[in-house]
């Protein structure tokens, strides 16, 4: 422990997953690359959500040579300072896509801790994007580490670190990442002394940076998608994309919905009324206006779901209020700062706009609004 914050260990074969995981985690932000050799083996990401410090590493499977190398600069890195502090948890992570090659991973990763014994050791699951292969896979674990008793094993979790598309109709919801890290946090006694309140929060925060990530992709889709020679007002292009993105939403924030309240959220928010009214006030239109306006109205869109989802789960909607969710939401959207600063965005840059992309433009009404 260094500053209040846990130091966690992030092991695992190349691919299994550690930097998609840290990256995943709320308010992390890359604090050393110590030494500057393209030797290096790991990366500290320390986060401002969580009092945890995660240490990834690399090229672990390659060889004898190389585990040895990650540790000890893991190790060199534990030391560089003067609160001579060691390390708080591991999360060794295991693709949950590949159970035949548990045992040998395992067998690895005791190798490579037995400096640190005792350490809480949390086997994440990785990619854990069938939720029947969950239990297989969480037994199979506990199989593995029959042999290693020696191991404090202090969970095993599923995650699914980043949404995972497996075809039109089905994307599966990121999950897990607040459960690892409460935990985490739970197998430290100093920890015994964050409040509740204070571990509602970083959760609280946790969403609001995964659903972030959601939107962020989903608005993406849309400036490309959006930027199409046809008439914008009229077409429904945006319509798959804004189901998809509120189910995500509402599936990070664990909130059972109804298709009914879905389609009622997307059909109150969506082109008929919000882009009719920017479009209308807008000097000039064509495909890569259409493509801003899609990308603000999914972003508007996007935000609104995620502050509703916070006042469901905080018990001042319920889901059987589809009316009054759905007016929130479109209040909501309407009155989205993004909604205004596009259109006058537009409004300001009549020249510019020919020669720059929808992403482009998109991304200067973002800036526009963050200053
Ligand atoms: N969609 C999705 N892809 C993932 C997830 N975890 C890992 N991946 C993918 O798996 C690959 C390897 O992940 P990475 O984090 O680089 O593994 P590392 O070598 O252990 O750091 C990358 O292509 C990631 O995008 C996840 O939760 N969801
Ligand atoms: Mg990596």
């Amino acid at each position: 422990m260094k500053e209040n914050k846990m130091n966690v260990l992030v092991l695992g074969v190349s691919g299994a997953g550690k930097s998609t995981l840290i990256k995943a985690i709320s308010g992390q932000e890359i604090i050393t690359t110590p030494g500057k050799s393209n030797t290096q083996k790991i990366e500290v990401y320390e986060s401002s959500t969580w009092p945890i410090r995660c240490i990834d590493t690399k090229g672990f499977e390659y060889s004898f040579f190389e585990q040895h190398k990650t540790i000890s600069q893991v190790k060199k890195f534990n030391k560089n300072d003067n609160k001579n502090y060691g390390l708080d948890a591991v999360w060794y992570c295991i693709e949950g896509t590949s159970r035949r090659t548990f045992e040998h991973n395992i067998k690895l990763m005791n190798k490579a801790i037995k400096e640190w014994k005792n350490i809480p050791l949390f086997v994440v699951i990785t990619k854990s994007y069938s939720e029947t292969d969950i239990p297989e896979n969480i037994a199979a674990i506990k199989e593995a580490f029959e042999k290693y008793k020696k191991l404090n094993l202090k969970g095993i979790i599923p995650v699914v670190a980043q949404e995972y598309v497996i075809n039109e109709e089905t994307t599966v919801a990121p999950t897990g990442v607040e459960e690892l890290c409460l935990k985490t946090l739970d197998s430290m006694d100093e920890a015994k002394e964050i409040n509740k309140e204070n571990r509602e929060r970083m959760v609280v925060e946790q969403k609001r940076f995964t659903a972030n990530t959601v939107i962020g992709g989903c608005t993406a889709s849309a400036v490309v998608v959006g930027a199409v020679p046809i008439p914008f007002a009229d077409s429904l292009i945006l319509m798959p994309l804004e189901v998809g993105m509120t189910k995500l939403i509402f599936k990070i924030y664990k909130i059972d919905y109804s298709n009914k309240l879905i389609m009622s959220i997307v059909e109150s928010t969506i082109i008929t009324t919000v882009a009719k009214s920017i479009i209308t006030v807008l000097p000039i239109a064509g495909p890569v206006v259409n493509g801003v306006v899609a990308g603000a109205i999914v972003f508007a869109l996007g935000e609104s779901v995620v502050a509703v989802s916070e006042m469901i789960n905080s018990g001042k909607f319920n889901t059987k209020q589809i009316d009054e969710i759905t007016e929130f939401v479109g209040k909501k959207v309407k009155t989205n700062p993004i909604i205004k600063e596009t259109a006058k965005y537009i409004e300001n840059n009549k020249d510019k706009i020919k020669d720059k992309s929808a992403k482009e433009i998109f991304d200067e009404v973002k800036k526009s609004i963050n200053k």
